[in-house]
């Protein structure tokens, strides 16, 4: 796990320190929605409970000593442990990287301008084009990073604006789990919650790796189970800190999953290890899914996944066998060109085995942000509302329009990745407002979307730095930070959790939402600007909960320093932890077993080229926007890596450590060696967590056809010594 000059912290974050405020101070903070006006390097931090910034588990935590965040007993980190990203949280507040004032790009260059001045370029920019092009020619990301309260502001800017082009990096992400979860189960959350998971006799942890991705939830959730006896079967092409806890592990070909579920799928039928009940009462279309079995040979598919066939069956015995088992599914499943039916293949298996609506069992996605679920609840989405309702639903766009006072247009937006795509089209998107995400580092095939963005007749972007992203923005706008905002987050297990301010943010940057009602009051018509007047974050959430059916009933009040989880029904404590217990949440009783065909990857492989394949590490965070600023993070890891077989270091007469090319028709990066076994041959891994090399200058443009998630797992590359 790194080479640390301190290891880091068996994480548990630095003891309890800090004096925590009382909350008779909180609320004043809380409403805040002046400009913080604090000198530019004040930094001066209190102890008030939040979240942790990074990833969908969703820890408390808190300004403690020495500048370090700690944990506080929090609804997930029972104990206060925090892991090595959220004990550095404070670092990249305090960067001297942060924007203080707004910049506007002139004569080119970006230079420093007043609020006023940089928001009426935002304003006349954007005009100007939905004058001459209609609304559709503008697009809007929202922030998987930033509250409940701030994305459910960017869609309702973007629907009264005219357009639902409003969408968020949980396209690149989840979004092919949510698409296959929706049409079966009729939700695409977390069936069931960290608490429960633990009731398993087995996981099947397929294309995630928890133990560096979700530490919190692997620490203090899977591992304890594993250690009383639970069967972990890892399904990844590496041998990573995960694979440490499995007692089988399947090292597939990436884009291969499809072939081994099948697989594991057949075994399970002919060694009659379903749930003949769950079948009967709950489960439709099982003479059709048997016959396409028929097809289906074990030891073939597993040699095509490129997996030992005694491991797959064992792996099928294992979750077949058990009493309950619980499946988790992360990006190696979710970022192929067949997401969506790589999920199906999962979920298949957890219906014939009655692996759903109790506790110990389901399909649970690790969400990737701290906001991610809760940015996609509240209707960051081209083609949903909030809540998930179809923007072609006219009930549901009545139901928006009744509280909003102008009724959102009925025809799906464009995805993330798709209107990048469309930048110099005469339909395509002309002007764009970028808020909390670096798409010039993490879309594919990077350099055309540099491209595409530098294209723009006008971008805006608010972050807290200028990032990648930011160099190509007509107007960059300063945000805050987490430390320095107050609202609601949704974890991974559907918690709705509380933050709050440490701080005021620097110099003249604002709090997002305050800089999102500005946005809201200036790009709508007259009429409407009093529908971006709000008192503060609550005001917010009481409207949200208003219009996204699933947060109905819940209380920003009452949530306080604990949480509530959604569906939350009337008279609920916490919420509902299992879902699709008597029925599935789209009401129906049964859900269908879906026949699922491999779709041979994007990229052919030609002459000897391997596969590239692209994920995370422990001490970084996508991009790296955040934890390239932290000094402590930089030390513990401070560059990339290929990881690359023995057997293919050889064969290109490369050494561990030896600089190296790895390039294709789309571009080339070169970056150290890392010569290890554990990965399987013929595959490199490397991150995407620095701008400098560009991985994604190496990623395609192939889309899943149903979600539209790109093939960040699977890229055909050159290898070569530099
Ligand atoms: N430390 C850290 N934590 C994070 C993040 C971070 O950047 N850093 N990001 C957050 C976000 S946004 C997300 S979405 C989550 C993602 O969390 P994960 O889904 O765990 O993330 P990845 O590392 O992208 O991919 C997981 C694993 O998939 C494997 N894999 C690659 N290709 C395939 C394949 O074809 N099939 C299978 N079965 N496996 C494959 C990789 O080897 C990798 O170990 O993490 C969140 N948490
Ligand atoms: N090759 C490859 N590429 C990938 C992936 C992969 O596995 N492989 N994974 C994909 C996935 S799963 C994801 S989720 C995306 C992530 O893609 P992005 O969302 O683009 O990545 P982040 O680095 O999380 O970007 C967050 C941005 O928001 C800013 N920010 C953070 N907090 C705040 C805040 O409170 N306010 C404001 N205003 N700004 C803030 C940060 O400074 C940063 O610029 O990357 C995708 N790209
Ligand atoms: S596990 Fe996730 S939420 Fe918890 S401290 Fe680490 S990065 Fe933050
Ligand atoms: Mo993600």
């Amino acid at each position: 796990m790194g080479t640390a000059d301190e290891p880091p912290s068996p994480f548990l974050g630095a003891s309890e320190t800090g004096s925590a405020s009382d909350s008779s101070d909180e609320a004043e903070a809380e409403s805040g929605s002046g400009s913080g006006s604090g000198s530019e390097s004040a930094f001066e931090f209190d102890s008030r409970k939040s979240i942790c910034p990074f990833c969908g588990v969703g820890c408390g935590v808190r300004h403690g000593n020495g500048d370090k965040a700690t944990g506080w007993e929090g609804s997930v980190n029972r104990r206060g442990e925090v892991c090595p990203k959220g004990v550095a949280a404070f670092e990249h507040v305090r960067s001297e990287d942060r924007l203080v004032r707004p910049l506007v790009y002139e004569s080119g260059t970006h230079v420093t301008a007043p609020w006023d001045e940089a928001l009426d370029r935002l304003e006349s920019g954007l005009r100007e084009i939905v004058d001459e092009h209609g609304p559709e020619a503008v697009a809007f990301f929202a922030s998987s990073s930033c509250t409940n309260e701030e994305n459910y502001l960017v869609q309702k800017i973007a629907r009264a604006l005219g357009t639902n082009n409003v969408d968020n990096c949980a396209r690149l992400c989840h979004s092919s789990t949510v698409a296959a979860m929706v049409e079966r189960f009729g939700a695409g959350a977390m069936t069931n919650t960290l608490e429960d998971v633990g009731d398993a006799d087995v996981f099947l942890v397929c294309g995630a790796n928890p133990a560096e991705q979700h530490p919190i939830a692997f620490q203090s959730y899977l591992a304890p189970a594993v250690d009383d006896g639970t069967t972990l079967i890892h399904v990844d092409p590496r041998d990573n800190e995960t694979t440490g806890e499995a007692a089988v592990h399947l090292p597939v070909t990436p884009g291969y999953d499809i072939p081994l579920l099948n697989a594991m799928a057949k075994v399970i039928v002919e060694e009659e290890l379903v749930d003949e009940t769950f079948l009967e009462e709950r489960v439709a279309g099982r003479e059709a899914f048997e016959a396409h079995l028929e097809d289906v040979d074990v030891e073939a598919n597993a040699r095509e996944a490129g997996v030992d066939p005694a491991d797959l069956r064992e792996a099928a015995r294992a979750y077949g066998d058990a009493d309950r088992a619980a499946a988790f599914t992360g990006m190696g499943m979710s970022q192929h060109h067949c997401g969506t039916d790589n999920v199906h293949a999962l979920i298949n298996l957890a219906v014939l085995t009655g692996n759903v609506g109790e506790p110990g069992t389901g399909i649970n996605p690790l969400r990737g942000q701290n906001n991610v679920q809760g940015a996609n609840d509240v209707g960051a989405r081209p083609g949903d509302l909030p809540g998930y309702e179809p923007v072609t639903d006219a009930d549901a766009r009545d139901r928006c329009g009744e509280v909003w006072g102008f009724e959102p247009p009925a025809g799906p937006g464009r995805t993330q990745v798709e209107w990048t795509r469309s930048v110099g089209d005469d339909d395509g998107v002309r002007g764009a407002v970028v808020f909390g995400e670096n798409p010039a580092v993490t879309e594919p095939n990077a350099s055309e979307v540099a491209d595409a963005l530098a294209d723009l007749e006008f971008l805006a972007v608010i972050d807290l730095y200028k990032t990648e992203t930011a160099t190509l923005a007509d107007v960059v706008l300063p945000g805050s930070s987490w430390a320095e905002k107050a609202g609601t987050v949704t974890n991974t297990d559907r918690r709705v959790q509380r933050m709050r301010p440490a701080a005021e943010p620097p110099g003249e940057a604002r709090r997002d939402l305050e800089i999102l009602q500005s946005v809201g009051r200036r790009l709508t018509d007259r009429d409407l600007e009093s529908e971006f007047e709000y008192d503060g974050p609550a005001a917010v959430f009481d409207e949200l909960t208003e219009v996204t059916p699933i947060y109905g009933g819940l209380s920003y009040e009452e949530i306080d320093d604990g949480y509530q989880r959604w569906p939350f029904p009337e008279g609920a404590d916490e919420g509902t932890a299992v879902l699709h217990t008597e029925e599935f949440a789209n009401g129906d009783r049964r859900t269908e077993l879906a026949p699922v065909d491999h779709v041979p990857p994007a990229d052919d492989l030609e002459n000897d080229q391997l596969v590239l394949t692209t994920g995370r590490v422990l001490e970084h965070f996508n991009s790296g926007a955040l934890t390239r600023r932290s000094g402590t993070l930089m030390r513990l890891r401070g560059e990339d890596v290929v990881q690359l077989h023995p057997d293919d270091a050889d064969a290109r007469g490369i050494e561990d450590g030896d600089e190296v090319r790895l390039s294709n028709a789309r571009g080339s990066v070169t970056v150290s060696a890392d010569v290890t076994p554990t990965i399987t041959r013929g595959t490199v891994f490397t991150t995407f967590h620095y701008a400098e090399p560009l991985i994604n200058v190496l990623t395609g443009d192939a889309l899943d056809p149903v979600a539209k998630i790109p093939e960040y797992k699977h890229s055909a590359v050159t290898v070569e010594r530099a």
